[in-house]
């Protein structure tokens, strides 16, 4: 097949805030040599922000800001984002998807360990018991691509890390 991805390929990694998406994704570019993208850090910085959201007491994300600043990197291939959402990106973007998945009381847990509360708190792990961001890869991307990782221990951590691994190895054989 024609390798349209010089970088290799391009791999998205949802799924809700404390799933353990920035561990996985920083481990697995430092394994890989593929470039880790943080699309919240990256908004951050560059201040890729449109209004304020005073419900849920955060800055409103400018998706156009964002797309427009990495698609010249996401042509090329090779880079593993990372984010909470993933049903505005462009569907071209992403050879695989992956949604990390953490059992509820281990994610309310890693969350008030981090200094959530409240609605906050409440507000994210419903979103994990109703799956909010697996259904919304699924209705994204073609539901081939679309794998549900469980991260509740540091073993589940070593399998995923293995399998994308052998993942990426396969890709860059096969293109
Ligand atoms: P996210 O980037 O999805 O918000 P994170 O990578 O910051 O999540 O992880 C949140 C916390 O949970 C952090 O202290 C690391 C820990 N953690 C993540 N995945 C884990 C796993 N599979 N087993 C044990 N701890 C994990």
């Amino acid at each position: 097949m024609e390798n349209l991805r010089p970088g290799g390929p391009n791999i998205l990694i949802t799924g809700t805030p404390g799933t353990g998406k920035s561990t996985l994704g920083q481990e697995l570019a430092q394994r890989s040599g593929l470039r880790y993208v943080n699309v919240g850090d990256l908004a951050k910085q560059e201040q890729f922000y449109d209004g304020y959201d005073e419900q849920y007491q955060c800055p409103v994300l400018d998706e156009d800001q964002v797309l427009d600043e990495l698609e010249d990197q996401m042509s090329s291939g090779g880079n593993i984002v990372d984010y909470h959402g993933c049903d505005f990106f462009p569907e071209r973007w992403f050879d695989i998807v992956f949604v990390m998945r953490t059992d509820n009381t281990i994610l309310y847990n890693r969350l008030e360990h981090r200094g959530y509360s409240g609605k906050k708190l409440e507000d994210n792990v419903s979103c994990e018991i109703f799956q909010t961001i697996l259904e919304e890869a699924r209705g994204a991307y073609k539901l081939e691509i679309v794998h549900e990782l469980p991260s509740n221990t540091p073993e589940d951590m070593e399998e995923n890390l293995d399998r994308i691994i052998l993942w990426i190895e396969q890709w860059k054989a096969s293109h």
